[in-house]
């Protein structure tokens, strides 16, 4: 009610009746708002007013933002995790459906692939899990990553154009803004034998972090470095569940191409010479093309051209 209220009062008389409580009880609401992080003026003899409203991920605040239909229609926001993507696969276990959202202001113990972290600053950044219940072969599952890549490339040089020349993708789950990672992806399935049961798609993006916040080893940045402003994460987040959203009906329906061209136009690694990693093992190789399914086309120094669907990429 205060927040349709456009920032004008409402008696809390009306509210009560609206709402069935009592006016003790509106009070109470009222105060636990302003725990929340809500600013709300109240006056004796014309009730309650918004006149501002926190920097958080959740659905109340994202949602006059959100244009999907399923994805995010349910978020469950966090103040502090140790891992989202833990988080959201202990839901699956318990039968979460799809579409849900794990969304978290501060991860303790973000997760990167092979046992790496992930610093998550909080509310300096978008440290979500998507929900998914795809019943995709296993083999078309670093195809999500690439969706996601290409939904965060697409929803941040949409919302920020002065931004869209200077996204890259790096194969197989980085985003980065003038060739720094601000954004990477984790995704984690269980399934039978050879069909996902359920994925859960990490997605950390870097948003208003300022300089002296990410450490200076790591070649990172943030959407606030690169723009020189800070940027809403409640639009981005939105923004990017939109065009994930799209990107993920287009790879059930069979057709991943738009993700595929997004990420082959945009990426850094395509043309290049490489060395490549994988379970320990590492060889150079250049890169020749990604294919429909997420997977890095490499020719090896024997002339040989192979597909791999995970592994590391450095530069030569
Ligand atoms: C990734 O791994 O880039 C996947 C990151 C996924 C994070 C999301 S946040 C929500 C969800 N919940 C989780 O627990 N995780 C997911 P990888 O490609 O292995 O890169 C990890 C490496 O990136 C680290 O070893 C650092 O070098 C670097 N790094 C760590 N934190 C970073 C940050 N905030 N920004 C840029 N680079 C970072």
């Amino acid at each position: 009610m205060l927040k349709n209220g456009g920032g004008a009062y409402i008696s809390g008389e009306e509210m009560s009746r609206v709402l069935g409580i009592t006016r003790a009880a509106v009070w109470k609401y009222i105060k636990q708002l302003e725990n929340d992080g809500y600013a709300v003026e109240s006056a004796r003899n014309n009730g309650y007013r918004l006149t501002a409203s926190p920097d958080i991920l959740t659905l109340d605040e994202v949602g006059d933002y959100l244009s999907t239909k399923v994805i995010g229609r349910k978020i469950v926001h966090l103040e502090s995790v140790g891992s989202t993507n833990s988080r959201a696969k202990e839901l699956c276990e318990k039968g979460e459906p799809e579409g849900t959202v794990v969304v978290a202001e501060e991860q303790t113990g973000g997760k990167g692939t092979v046992g790496r972290q992930w610093l998550s600053k909080a509310y300096r950044g978008i440290w979500m899990s998507v929900i998914l219940r795809p019943g995709l072969d296993l083999e078309s599952i670093p195809a999500l990553t690439m969706a996601a890549c290409a939904a965060v490339g697409k929803a941040v040089g949409g919302l920020f154009p002065a931004l869209d020349a200077e996204i890259g993708v790096k194969w197989p789950n980085d985003v980065l803004l003038s060739g720094k990672k601000f954004c990477g992806v984790l995704t984690e399935t269980s399934g039978e034998v050879d069909r996902a049961d359920y994925a859960v798609v990490g997605i950390g993006v870097n948003v208003n972090h300022d300089k002296d916040e990410l450490p200076r080893d790591l070649e990172a940045t943030s959407v606030r470095l690169a723009l020189g402003l800070c940027a809403d994460r409640k639009i981005l987040f939105a923004a990017i569940l939109g065009a994930f959203e799209a990107e993920y009906a287009a790879l059930k329906a069979g057709g991943t191409d738009g993700a595929a061209d997004y990420c082959r136009s945009r990426s850094c690694v395509l043309g290049r010479k490489v060395s490549f990693e994988q379970n320990g093992r590492s060889s150079a190789a250049t890169a020749v093309d990604l294919d429909s399914r997420g997977r890095l086309v490499l020719r090896l120094e024997n002339g040989e051209l192979e597909r791999f669907s995970s592994g590391q990429i450095k530069l030569l």
